[in-house]
């Protein structure tokens, strides 16, 4: 399996977040990309390639043209407002303020397009978002060319990321173009089954209406676990989008037998859809030793993920999202990957 890999990431670092009431270093730090991609090469997975560069147009068909022309623009934007540090929201339009004037001050802006205060900005963030939109369509169009396989080694991920915001680390919906590319591009039925601990509520939303793209999701439970605001079983699609997006929350302290009967039911609604292609998007938060999630997946578990989606058969892109236990996050990630090609 080819590996997709900019090392443009690196410059999306140094950010901070709140969390549990304290300021701290980001979880989400470039060291992640560079162990997965560290253990790429150790178990020798395949060739790993740069991207090609892609223009936008397919990330507008899924995303608000306002919101992709607003993302280059933020640091320059904070730096013209005289400040440093990381751009980062703290109001947002929710019930009762009118959320449909976009404001002129960056830092409203920011809160205009973001659903959290989770998607920093610092100054080669811009770059990273870029670069990881071109590694997810550089190995889409591999799948897309005969290839049975592909890793798309993103950073930042992107599934919380919807039409018009960013939040939860994550600014282009990477998964999601490139199931709207594989769309474009003669597929006519694509899967993308989200396995990231978090609800990939950017992509639900995306696709929410649609009936060629079908979502499937597992997840922590949002009635306690960010982000809180969707991924709900009962949240099925609307209009003729209806039955094609399922999802499948799990509590606090699930371990692989749940998790793996979840999967199971996942995968036969897939092959029930039987999609020319599937999207994984490949979180591996889901660890027990995971800093920021309570799932119990031990890494002995990863490889059994990889052999279960590859008994569907079907040409599948690995598009990487989540995963904060660095240490162990390139066994966890490739594990998958080498499970997936039956070693
Ligand atoms: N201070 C992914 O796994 N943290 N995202 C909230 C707000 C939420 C996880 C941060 C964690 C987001 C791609
Ligand atoms: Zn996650």
């Amino acid at each position: 399996m080819k590996t997709i890999f900019s090392p443009l990431h690196n410059g999306h670092s140094g950010q901070l977040e709140i969390i549990a009431g304290e300021i701290v270093p980001g979880f989400e730090k470039a060291s992640r990309a560079e162990i997965i991609r560290a253990r790429v090469e150790s178990e020798k997975l395949g060739p790993i390639l740069p991207p090609d560069e892609h223009d936008l147009s397919t990330a507008g068909r899924i995303h608000r043209s306002d919101y992709l022309a607003f993302l280059p623009t933020v640091w320059t934007q904070w730096q013209a407002a005289g400040r440093s540090g990381s751009a980062l929201p703290f109001t947002w339009p929710t019930r009762g303020l009118r959320g449909d004037v976009p404001p002129k001050a960056i830092e409203a802006l920011l809160g205009y397009y973001s659903f959290d205060g989770g998607a920093p900005f610092v100054a080669g963030t811009w770059d990273a978002i870029k670069s990881s939109h071109d590694v997810a369509l550089t190995a889409a169009a591999l799948v897309l060319n005969g290839e049975h396989s592909a890793f798309a080694l993103c950073r930042p991920p992107g599934h919380h990321a919807g039409a018009g915001f960013m939040g939860g680390y994550c600014y282009i919906n990477n998964a999601a173009v490139t199931a709207e590319w594989f769309r474009q591009n003669g597929a006519t039925r694509v899967t993308i089954l989200d396995i990231d601990y978090h609800h990939g509520n950017g992509t639900q939303e995306i696709f929410y209406e649609r009936a060629d793209v079908q979502v499937i999701n597992l997840h922590g439970d949002p009635m306690n676990e960010y982000p809180f605001f969707l991924g709900h079983a009962d949240e099925k699609g609307s209009g003729s989008g209806t039955g094609f997006n399922h999802n499948l929350p799990m509590p606090a302290g699930t371990a692989w037998e749940p998790w793996s009967a979840a999967l199971d039911d996942a995968c036969k609604r897939l092959a029930e859809f039987a999609p020319d292609i599937v999207v994984v998007s490949l979180g591996v938060d889901t660890f027990e030793k995971d800093p920021i999630s309570q799932f119990k997946l031990k890494s002995v578990d990863y490889p059994k993920i990889g052999r279960k989606i590859a008994e569907l058969g079907l040409p599948t892109l690995f598009v990487m999202e989540g995963g904060y236990a660095v240490e162990e996050i390139g066994v966890n990630a490739v594990g998958v990957l080498t499970g997936f090609e039956g070693e």
